[in-house]
């Protein structure tokens, strides 16, 4: 990358339903990416190996309770407490695949019926994705696709809700991705806007938080 100090990595961001496909094109948009030399690093939230993700963990396999808003919470401060490493990796000038961030934890909140401002709050100040794909899928596709697991949200009623709430966060960042594509299709998508958010955040494009 021309060795510049300055240049930082890119937050490329995957969201979209249970069973959208984000584990697999996030896994291929890596070695996509690795394969071109850019350092890259592939994260996904919740990130259940923190003491904070292991209380979500066992919340979402319904071996625990927890109030609505009190998870909400957990979720934000899973973000929270990975929050400096990002930043300081995307300075050093890697690239991080992320595989969920804050309009899950948004989305999947206001679809319980939670208010929708009071939801986005907590997310304030953390690093702001350069690109979002949303992997769009119909939900009662997605519930074709394989099963859901035994998670808590993987039910088809409640991801139709869900869906609804990820379209009022939809921004410019956003690249909308139809899931219902080829995997190498979509794959093929993804590599040309993201190799372009790359080169842009090398070439000095400011990192910022959310909501900006
Ligand atoms: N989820 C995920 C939330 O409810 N809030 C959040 O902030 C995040 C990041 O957790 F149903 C939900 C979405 C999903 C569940 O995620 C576990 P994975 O990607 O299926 O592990
Ligand atoms: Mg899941």
């Amino acid at each position: 990358n021309g060795g510049s100090s300055e240049s930082r990595g890119a937050l490329i961001v995957l969201e979209g339903l249970d069973r959208s496909g984000k584990s697999s094109q996030s896994t291929r948009l890596l070695s996509f990416l690795e394969g071109l030399g850019h350092s890259t690093e592939l994260w996904r939230f919740p990130d259940r190996t923190t003491s904070i993700g292991q209380m979500i963990s066992s919340y979402l396999s319904n071996e625990s309770q927890l109030d609505d808003y009190t998870t909400h919470l957990l979720f934000s401060a899973n973000r929270w407490e990975k929050r400096s490493l990002m930043e300081k990796k995307l300075r050093s000038g890697t690239t991080l695949i992320v595989d969920r961030y804050s309009y899950s934890g948004i989305a999947f909140s206001s679809a319980k019926g939670l208010d929708f401002e009071w939801c986005k709050a907590p997310e304030i100040g953390l690093v702001a994705p350069d690109l979002v794909f949303y992997l769009d899928i119909p939900p009662e596709k997605a519930a074709e696709r394989g099963g859901y697991g035994n998670e808590r949200y993987e039910k088809l009623e409640f991801q139709r809700k869900v869906g609804k709430s990820y379209q009022a966060l939809r921004d410019a960042s956003w690249q909308i991705v139809d899931a219902l594509l080829p995997m190498d299709e979509i794959a093929k998508q993804m590599q040309e806007t993201a190799i372009n958010c790359v080169l842009e955040c090398q070439k000095g494009k400011r990192l910022s938080h959310l909501w900006s």
